[in-house]
């Protein structure tokens, strides 16, 4: 079976981790090889460019120079990870991918899509999701989540957590706006319901449009005790 690349988008807190890795259990169950991964990170060149975009080093540069450490960070995630992942015939599932530079850097960063583009070639090139899953929450409910996780962490806001409301309230319109734009690549799933309510969304999602296993192959998550 040839391998998929599988990328989970959406706002601060929309449960993108989580849902990334009940799919990746649910693939294993039926013996897929699976490799869950991030971004930015997932190599360790591209954790490095991860720590400084989060820790809000590049912040002052602006959006563009931004923009550009997170494709940089993301050639090396393809190079070392995604690519020979997928070569091998395995699943890569992604938590976050371009998109999240088209949403955060384009739509809200205000940047030239053209640039994008320029961007995307140079680094993704052909190497395009074949499934892209839109977590979609409202931006309050998503920051509450995020609050509490980072609670439970005792970790602090990031570079990105700290932006307003309407920072946020922004993007949650600029990925309605990338997945009505490419109806074949993405799919958007309702996300406040508990997880495993939007597990099984997600997996429908996967069995219609990867053809992948059927539905009743991996039992719905939802009905379990
Ligand atoms: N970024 C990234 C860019 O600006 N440009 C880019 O190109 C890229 C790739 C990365 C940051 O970098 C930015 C975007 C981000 O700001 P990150 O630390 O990797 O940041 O984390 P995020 O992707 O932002 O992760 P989130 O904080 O948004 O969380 P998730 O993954 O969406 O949510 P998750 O699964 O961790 O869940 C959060 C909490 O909610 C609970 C979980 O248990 C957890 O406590 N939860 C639910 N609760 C109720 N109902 C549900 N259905 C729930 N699902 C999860």
């Amino acid at each position: 079976m040839p391998g998929r690349l599988i990328t989970f988008e959406g706002g601060e807190g929309a449960g993108k981790s989580t849902q990334a890795s009940l799919l990746a259990g649910r693939l294993r169950t039926l013996g897929v090889a699976v490799v869950l991964t991030r971004e930015p990170g997932g190599s360790p060149g591209a954790e490095i460019v991860r720590h400084v975009l989060l820790a809000g080093a590049a912040k002052p540069l602006g959006a563009e120079v931004e923009a550009i450490l997170f494709a940089a960070a993301r050639a090396d995630h393809l190079d070392k990870t995604i690519r020979p992942a997928l070569a091998r015939g395995a699943w890569v599932i992604c938590d976050r991918f371009l998109d999240s530079t088209r949403a955060y850097q384009g739509a809200l960063g205000k940047l030239d899509p053209e640039f994008l583009r320029a961007l995307e070639r140079v680094t993704v090139g052909g190497t395009m999701p074949d499934l892209t899953l839109v977590l979609d929450l409202p931006a309050e409910a998503g920051l509450a989540r995020a609050e509490s996780r980072r609670k439970g962490q005792g970790n602090g806001v990031d570079r990105f957590e700290s932006e307003d409301l309407a920072f946020h309230a922004g993007l949650r319109d600029a990925y309605r706006a990338i997945a009505d734009a490419e109806p074949a690549r993405c799919a958007m799933i309702d996300a406040a319901a508990p997880p495993h309510t939007v597990s099984d969304a997600v997996w429908q999602v996967v069995c219609d449009r990867l053809g992948t296993a059927r539905t009743e192959d991996a039992p719905l998550l939802a009905a379990a005790p």
